[in-house]
């Protein structure tokens, strides 16, 4: 049996029950076929896919808090650190119901490729809580920050480990969860990133995931000789990845006509009212069904159902496992070009096949949506230096580290004789830096 056969198998064996990260390791580790193959007794030898699939450490820990009503409530808290072969562990944190041990997990394990197509020094990690921030008083979500904070604060630090934000941690827990890190360790550092631009934070943070996606997705487009003005773009989700995406999606010249959250989806012909959807998203937390009422020409349909709509664009900016094989049947039969993930894992292992078989350009999140993570790193950066670049400055590194990656996964595909597979490619430059860094570091 292969090397890659033995590992897949007892993890199988182990976590058969974390399904997200099983789907997220069997997907990276059948990528990693062509390469293992290559040095198999090597690998084997120096165990590094065991060292890979394995945190170098979790940290489990209870949060409890009081609600309004004077109501012990009590969650679970996460940090997975999972490999630190090239920099700090760095990765976010998610605050949602559905959140458990293998789904943050499987986003630690993702980040750890990310980072490294990033070309900035950074490890993988991400934590997170099943706390639901929806419907909470703003001092609820400072409770539940602070006493989240109050284990947490003990395992992270700015040349440790950087937490940030994810679904359902934006700029007010990030707020919240900085100022209790200052006050139970005495320090001043960037041990978080997302934060307030008055406290730290980076212009051009708020906006890089969406901004960052649009750049790679139009240089993976221009590199196929196809031109993203005017292009119709379908968008799920409309949180902070979906709304920088609309954003410059606009910007770009293309027609964004939907978004959705959790419990419903906008489409809207004549495009997006960005303004509108800011409003009720970013200012008043509310649902999208106000979106329709404010806008005549729009459609407000309950469950999910963005990939229906026709389009030349498909961004996935939601939460994972949300594009299946029959949303993937649906993009290609109306004409998409070209498919990249905004959210981490959101197309299933059989969509993303049938997408690549059908010929429609797919990028994975781990390259088209880090962005994030890389304008993270220079948040770092200026923290570290104790100066802030302007806007355009962010922005611009930001443009350039995304045609890089794109450049990265597309060269790795070629040399392994996968061109046009960008999932392979990722994976692939991805994984080589973190194992040559692993390599050099003995068995650590
Ligand atoms: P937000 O919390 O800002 O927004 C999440 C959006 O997705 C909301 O519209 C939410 O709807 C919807 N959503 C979340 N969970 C579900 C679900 N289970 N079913 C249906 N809809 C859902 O998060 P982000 O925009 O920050 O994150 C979105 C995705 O992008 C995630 O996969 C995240 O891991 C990934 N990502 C984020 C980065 C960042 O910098 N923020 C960087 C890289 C990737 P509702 O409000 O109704 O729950
Ligand atoms: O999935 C991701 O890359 C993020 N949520 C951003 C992580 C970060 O450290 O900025």
């Amino acid at each position: 049996m292969s090397y890659v056969d033995r590992v897949l198998n007892q993890l199988r064996e182990r976590h058969g029950e974390q399904k997200e990260f099983m789907q997220a390791v069997e997907e990276v580790l059948e990528s990693l076929r062509v390469v293992i193959d290559e040095n198999e007794e090597e690998y084997s030898r120096l165990a590094l896919l065991e060292r890979l699939c394995i945190p170098e450490r979790s940290v489990l820990f209870r949060v409890p808090w009081i609600d309004d009503k004077g109501q012990v409530q009590v969650n679970y808290g996460y940090r997975v650190q999972f490999n630190s072969a090239i920099g700090p562990y760095k990765g976010g944190l998610r605050f949602h119901p559905s959140v458990n041990l293998g789904i943050i997990k499987f986003l630690g394990f993702e980040q750890i490729f990310k980072n490294s197509l990033t070309g900035l020094p950074i490890g993988g990690g991400k934590g997170g809580s099943n706390f639901d921030p929806k419907g909470k008083s703003d001092r609820e979500v400072m409770a539940f920050c602070q006493s989240f904070m109050t284990e947490l604060w003990k395992h992270i630090g700015a040349d440790t480990d950087v937490p940030a934000g994810d679904i359902g941690v934006g700029a007010r827990e990030i707020g919240y969860l900085f100022g209790q890190y200052k006050r139970l360790s005495g320090v001043y550092e960037g041990v978080l990133t997302g934060k307030g631009l008055e406290f730290g934070g980076s212009l051009a943070r708020k906006e890089a995931t969406g901004y960052g996606l649009l750049y790679l997705t139009e240089e993976m487009l221009k590199c196929n000789g196809i031109d993203i003005e005017g292009k119709t773009v379908v968008v799920s989700g409309s949180g902070n990845v979906a709304i920088y995406a609309i954003e410059k999606a606009l910007q770009l010249g293309a027609k964004p006509v939907t978004c959705s959250d959790s419990a419903g989806w906008i489409y809207d012909p004549e495009g997006i009212d960005l303004d509108l959807l800011k409003e009720i998203k970013e200012e008043k937390r509310a649902r999208l069904t106000e979106y329709a009422a404010a806008r005549p020409g729009a459609q407000y349909h309950e469950g999910r159902g963005v990939w229906q709509i026709p389009c030349d664009i498909a961004l996935p900016c939601a939460t994972q496992n949300e594009l299946f094989p029959e949303d993937a049947e649906m993009l290609a039969a109306n004409g998409c070009i070209a498919v990249a993930e905004g959210a981490n894992m959101p197309t299933t292992r059989e969509a993303t096949k049938y997408l690549q078989e059908k010929g429609v350009l797919f990028c994975p999140g781990k390259a088209s949506n880090a962005g994030g993570v890389a304008t993270s790193a220079l948040e770092m950066s200026q923290n570290s230096e104790r100066i802030s670049w302007s806007f355009e400055d962010v922005d611009n590194k930001l443009r350039e580290i995304m045609i890089n990656i794109f450049h990265n996964i597309d060269e790795a595909s070629k040399k392994y004789g996968l061109e046009g597979d960008y999932v392979a490619g990722a994976n692939i430059a991805g994984f080589l830096k973190v194992a040559n860094a692993m390599k050099s570091q003995g068995v650590v």
